[in-house]
């Protein structure tokens, strides 16, 4: 079976009950995401094996998120339990003061994951996996943790594991574009398959045409044989070596929280690819799974299956049938 590899911080999350302005919220639901356990997590959704490269806290926190990756199949024997920092808190804002829009306040300088480093990768994780998997936010967190995130790319170019890197920035972490830009060049650089979002492109490059944006992270990332730009409901595009396009577009639902959408896509396309699906068809699925997952709150819990999703697509695709009728 195909294994999966990934490097990052888990968090809790605290999330209202209600959406609205974050000071006035006084209940709070508690979930456990981090970009990229979020996509591991819904690639053991959909079958495949993972391993997660990670620090916690030695504190009821990490607990918590050991067991919950534990409980969705993911192999967390390569998370350490840190006695030295804690484990990272964060709080999202649903709706407001953008409709649809979530905000996240981080509480995670100096967290345990922060102190990640190259001494926690282990050649054997990377070589007995089918894909290493790493986002712009784990290079991000501090140096440690950039060098850690280099270190596995270095290891899976030694045992020639192909490079799935979604760019995933986050302008709370990075703050300024040319930083994003100069730190993540190396990861371009390396990646095989290249994961982005419209709104990353736009900070990236500036808001000009996608044509023009896809060629300049062509240029920056010359070995991609795929470059996915993901733009929400409006759906997926997938830019292919050999110059190909293929487009698939989204699914417009209730947005309930936004959060985990990409990662969700990125575990739906990986997964798709991996059982030997063609682009498209990975495309139809990854959109789906982006939808289904802003339905609900929490990054985790909506994550779906298979099952869940040839549902949600013969729902969708019958509706449609019916309104054309
Ligand atoms: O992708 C959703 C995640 O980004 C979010 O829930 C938390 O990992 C997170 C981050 O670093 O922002």
């Amino acid at each position: 079976m195909a294994r999966v590899v990934s490097i990052g911080e888990v968090m809790v999350q605290l999330n209202p009950v209600s959406s609205g302005p974050l000071r006035h919220a006084r209940q709070f639901e508690r979930h456990i995401a981090g970009s990229e356990a979020n996509t591991l997590v819904g690639l053991e959704q959909l079958g495949i094996s993972t391993t997660f490269i990670s620090r916690v806290g030695d504190d009821e926190l990490g607990l918590a998120i050991i067991a919950e990756l534990q409980s969705s199949g993911v192999d967390t024997s390569h998370i350490k339990r840190d006695p030295s920092a804690p484990t990272a808190v964060y709080f999202v804002q649903r709706g407001y003061p953008v409709p649809n829009k979530t905000t996240v306040f981080y509480y995670r300088n100096g967290s345990a994951a922060s102190k990640l480093s190259p001494a926690d990768i282990d050649d054997d994780v990377v070589q007995n996996s089918n894909l290493v998997h790493i986002t712009g936010i784990t290079p991000a967190l501090s140096e440690s943790c950039y060098a850690a995130s280099l270190k596995l790319v270095k290891v899976a170019q030694k045992f020639a594991v192909p490079l799935v890197f979604d760019t995933n920035i986050r302008v709370k972490l990075w703050k300024e574009k040319e930083k994003a830009l100069q730190g993540l060049r190396p990861f371009f650089a390396a990646s095989r398959y290249l994961l982005t979002g419209q709104g990353d492109l736009d900070f990236l490059f500036g808001s000009e045409n996608l044509d023009k944006q896809v060629a300049k992270v062509r240029e920056l990332a010359p070995r991609a044989e795929m470059i996915v730009v993901k733009q929400g409901k409006a759906g997926a595009s997938v830019y292919t070596a050999d110059g190909k396009v293929l487009t698939h577009a989204g699914y417009s639902v209730e947005v309930i929280d936004e959060l985990g959408a990409g990662d969700a896509f990125d575990a739906a396309f990986l997964a798709a690819l991996l059982r030997g699906d063609a682009i498209d068809v990975a495309l139809r699925y990854a959109n789906a799974a982006g939808a289904l997952t802003v339905m609900a709150k929490g990054d985790l819990e909506p994550l779906p299956t298979w099952n869940d999703l040839e549902l949600f697509l013969a729902y969708w695709e019958q509706s449609e049938s019916t309104l054309l009728r």
